[in-house]
């Protein structure tokens, strides 16, 4: 067993019988087989002296609960990292910052204490899953839709706190954005609720995000302020219909007026997140294996050194009757309006030379079970699910599946000749880099999840067995993120092995940023219980020794 560093066995032990006298015998783990759970199941560290790993974990079932391991932790100096559902994959699954690191599983604690269809909101907590959620919507027949991100097995809560996304309108599907109150336990034990939530007896908490005063919620995403054991969500009223249309364009350099018109939509409150992709897209060829195939011809110009030019790609795309680009604009609301702003988009978008337009899915609201099944992108429509993890899935684009991937997911202007310089400055990186298979290129779809910023995603493959790989991934990685931040780019997240350098990139000013986080860290958590190193900020105990 790993123990933090710094902490003596005694210490340990007392802590560990101290949390057994809180939770309970059975809700403390510390055999081998059942820490080994909270591993990153897609380490880039994975087997290596230098895998961030738990020591034990502690799952309480009460806010009081959590009070009482904080405090117990606070007089032993044992580091804590909550999760949780704990899956995270690709940004290190439930994994700490710092090996030997308790896990504080937040899974018993699994109420929906209120969703209301009315004033539409949500109030959860961590260990709800977006599937639990929607069970509980349908269940009561609720007329309020959920944001969810691709994975269903997530936490609203915990997917908010990493700053994670979705599907549906931009207030939305920025999940941390769309929160509205939330309850802390904070490094010393206390616990906390900021916004109306603050105000007993407030009916409000879920409805008004900033009650009074400086608004702190900010501090507890990406971060180690505190546990986060409640938090309301805005939630969207389910709208009566549901709308969804693909609009392609057959050459490279239409994505510059096409970035431009659908962001004028958007802009407008038109259209939920319009979901980019390419038939030439490695990355769409993995996530909708039903839909596109690759041929032979295609797989070589991915494979060919040096990468082929986005005049191939065209040549290739039209020889193949293929568009290069293809939009999906999904619009939510009653039957009418929905196809009035259709017939708008399909104006506005007109002028591009060779545009096509097809309806692709139209449901009227709530689904009945039939159609359910039927529908090809449940994700927008609310319907939690796990069919994105065909990416990095044996196919014929990836004959040689590895064991995981993490993600590179850099932050860049919403515009068509931003992503074509994207292309440009990763496209070189990856074949300087060698980095097979190149899964960045001319064809690399924009993805736009995180409201009015593109993000660039790129997938690293990391393997259980070939440590060479993976080391030379870490490298590539944090090459690309440092590449990245000289043009202005970086990360909108990353896993614990890549924080310190992650944050870094946000450098302004000696590190201004970086620096009053740090002071924070060292005012409210004197003792570096909470997460340390989570979001680069480090406690002044380990600060310089990890
Ligand atoms: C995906 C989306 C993400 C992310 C990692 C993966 C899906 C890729 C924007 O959020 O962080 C298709």
């Amino acid at each position: 067993m790993k123990l933090p560093a710094g902490v003596s066995t005694k210490d340990f032990n007392a802590a560990m019988a101290a949390f057994r006298r809180i939770v309970g015998e059975q809700w403390v783990f510390t055999r081998e087989e059942d820490v080994a759970l909270y591993r990153d199941a897609y380490s880039p560290l994975w087997d290596e002296a230098d895998e961030l790993v738990a020591s034990a974990a502690v799952a309480p079932e009460t806010v009081e609960q959590v009070q009482a391991v904080v405090r117990a932790a606070n007089q032993h100096k044992i580091p804590l990292f909550a999760i949780s559902t704990g899956k995270n994959l690709g940004y290190g699954g439930s994994a700490p910052n710092l090996s030997g690191s308790v896990i504080v599983d937040l899974k018993r604690m699994n109420k929906v204490i209120e969703v209301d269809d009315k004033r539409n909101f949500c109030i959860v907590e961590p260990g709800v899953s977006y599937f639990d959620l929607y069970r509980y919507i349908q269940e009561r027949k609720l007329k309020v839709m959920m944001d969810i991100p691709d994975p269903g097995w997530g936490s609203p809560l915990g997917n908010a706190l990493d700053h994670g996304v979705g599907y549906t309108w931009g207030e939305f599907r920025d999940h941390f954005g769309a929160h509205c109150g939330m309850e802390v336990v904070l490094p010393d034990g206390e616990v906390m609720r900021t916004g109306m939530a603050a105000v007993p007896g407030a009916k409000t908490w879920g409805e008004n995000k900033y009650g009074y005063g400086p608004y702190v919620d900010g501090l507890f995403a990406q971060s180690n302020f505190g546990i986060v054991t409640k938090m309301g969500f805005w939630m969207m009223p389910e709208p009566e219909h549901f709308l969804s249309c693909q609009v392609s364009v057959p050459r490279y350099r239409d994505i510059v007026p096409l970035v431009d018109i659908v962001n004028y939509l958007e802009d407008q409150g038109l259209i939920g997140n319009p979901r980019y992709s390419s038939p030439l897209d490695l990355m769409t060829l993995m996530m909708e294996p039903e839909r596109v195939q690759a041929d032979q011809a295609l797989l070589d110009m991915f494979a060919r050194p040096g990468g082929a030019s986005a005049e191939e790609f065209e040549n290739y795309a039209r020889s193949r009757g293929l568009e290069y680009w293809r939009v999906l604009l999904n619009f939510y609301g009653p039957k009418e309006t929905v196809y009035a702003n259709w017939t708008y988009a399909k104006k506005k978008l007109a002028g591009i030379d060779g545009v096509k337009f097809e309806e692709v899915e139209s449901y009227a609201l709530p689904l009945d079970e039939a159609t359910r099944k039927k529908v090809h992108h449940q994700v927008a429509v609310g319907i939690p699910n796990m069919s994105i993890f065909s990416i990095g899935a044996r196919s014929r684009v990836v004959p040689d599946p590895q064991d995981g991937h993490i993600w590179l997911g850099s932050i860049i202007s919403r515009s068509g000749e931003e992503l074509i310089k994207a292309h440009q400055v990763f496209g070189k990186a990856v074949q300087d880099l060698g980095i097979t298979p190149a899964i960045v290129g001319p064809f690399t779809a924009p993805a736009y999840w995180v409201h009015r910023t593109f993000i660039f995603m790129v997938p690293f493959f990391v393997s259980r067995s070939d440590k060479a790989r993976n080391a030379k991934v870490r490298e590539q990685y944090v090459k690309l993120v440092e590449l990245a931040a000289q043009h202005g780019w970086t990360e909108y997240r990353t896993g614990p092995a890549f924080q310190d350098v992650v944050a870094k990139t946000y450098s302004f000013n000696d590190n201004a940023l970086l620096k009053f986080r740090t002071r924070l860290k060292d005012a409210i958590d004197p003792n570096g219980i909470i997460a340390p190193g989570r979001g680069g900020i480090w406690p002044k105990r380990f600060r310089g020794k990890t």
